[in-house]
């Protein structure tokens, strides 16, 4: 039987926030906001797996979207521009000359609607939102909600659905900072991805619209290797980013879950499974310079202390001919799933 406890977590700009903890049977436990659907601890035998802040004053703070919801569109968007047939519609730039993860307000600044629920092996948070036409500049109203599962086998199941009224683009992810050693940076944990090519991207780390193979690159992952083997390779697409910043095309990408990484820490033993609906995954090793990474009480972070799996359609799908585009129309339902397994 899995335990749900609730407290207040303090005001936030959007109105009071609750912070909830689901403990499954083996004493293991996810612990996320309705503010932002922010996960703070995901906690395995006691060690911590995430990145975050214990109170809500430190995530209102400038923070890179640590445990955050995002949307509407994960990612960046070129110029903050996109169409939809005749229609051209102007985002706010909040990433250099593009926008990045739903704009200026996006959804990791909203307190949700959370409904609780609890079975014999899993518990579960749904948070719910309603973001009016035009809401950072998308178009249509979206209702939205994202349920998020903790289960007795220590399996994080988050479940993203949206309606709108109006044609519009939806791309749903999840920013957790994984770091399934506890401590110390990502660089010596294996990384295994199923995905034979990634978007190679430009300065602004805008894709150059190409899909490019993995073989001979430091972008190989096929084989688990050490996230810290080719990270500082003499690689113009590493160099663009001090490190891992980039999508990779998941192999065989149909819309049914599927498995698409293993992160596997060798000093523990700890692996961390990852299943996904969709078709893209932005690799994220926190390239932070010294200083600007801090977790709780503002511990400073070492650089590539953490890795993001952020499952996505691809960045700027929007303004791409190659890349599919997750376009919502009324009448329609998006759906997506991704699961994140501690082993
Ligand atoms: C995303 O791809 C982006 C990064 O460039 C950014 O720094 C981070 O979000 C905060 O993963």
């Amino acid at each position: 039987m899995q335990r749900i406890s609730s407290k207040a977590w303090g005001q936030s700009p959007d109105g009071p926030a609750t912070l909830y903890t689901l403990t499954n049977s083996k004493g293991n436990s996810l612990s996320l906001s309705d503010y932002g659907g922010i996960i703070t601890s995901i906690k395995i035998d006691g060690v911590e797996m995430v990145i975050g802040y214990d109170q809500l004053e430190d995530y209102l703070a400038p923070n890179p979207y640590y445990g955050a919801l995002i949307g509407r569109y994960g990612n960046r968007i070129a110029g903050g521009k996109f169409s939809i047939g005749e229609e051209d519609y102007t985002l706010a730039a909040n990433n250099g000359p593009n926008s990045l993860h739903g704009g200026v307000k996006g959804f990791d600044k909203y307190v949700w609607k959370a409904a609780p629920s609890s079975g014999d092996n899993r518990a579960s948070v749904t948070l719910s939102h309603v973001s009016p036409d035009g809401d950072e500049g998308f178009p249509g109203r979206l209702d939205v909600s994202c349920k998020y599962e903790w289960t007795d086998d220590d399996e994080l199941r988050l479940t993203y659905t949206a309606t709108t009224d109006k044609t519009t683009i939806v791309n749903l992810t999840n920013h957790t900072y994984f770091n399934i050693s506890g401590g110390g940076n990502v660089r010596s944990q294996l990384l295994q991805l199923d995905a034979d090519q990634y978007t190679p991207v430009d300065e602004t780390l805008i894709p150059l619209g190409t899909l490019a193979p993995v073989a001979g690159t430091p972008f190989d992952f096929t084989k688990a290797k050490p996230i810290g083997q080719d990270i500082a390779a003499d690689h113009p697409q590493i160099a663009l980013a001090s490190g891992y910043d980039h999508n990779w095309a998941i192999n065989g990408y149909n819309g049914k879950l599927r498995e698409f990484a293993t992160l596997r820490d060798p000093a523990s033993g700890r692996q961390l499974s990852c299943y996904t609906t969709e078709p893209g995954v932005q690799v994220f090793t926190a390239n932070f310079k010294p200083g600007l990474f801090s977790g709780r009480d503002h511990t400073p972070l070492p650089v590539q202390g953490a890795i993001c799996l952020e499952t996505q359609h691809f960045p700027d799908s929007p303004n791409q001919e190659a890349f599919t585009t997750p376009l919502l129309k009324p009448g329609g339902t998006y759906r997506t799933t991704t699961v994140y397994r501690f082993e």
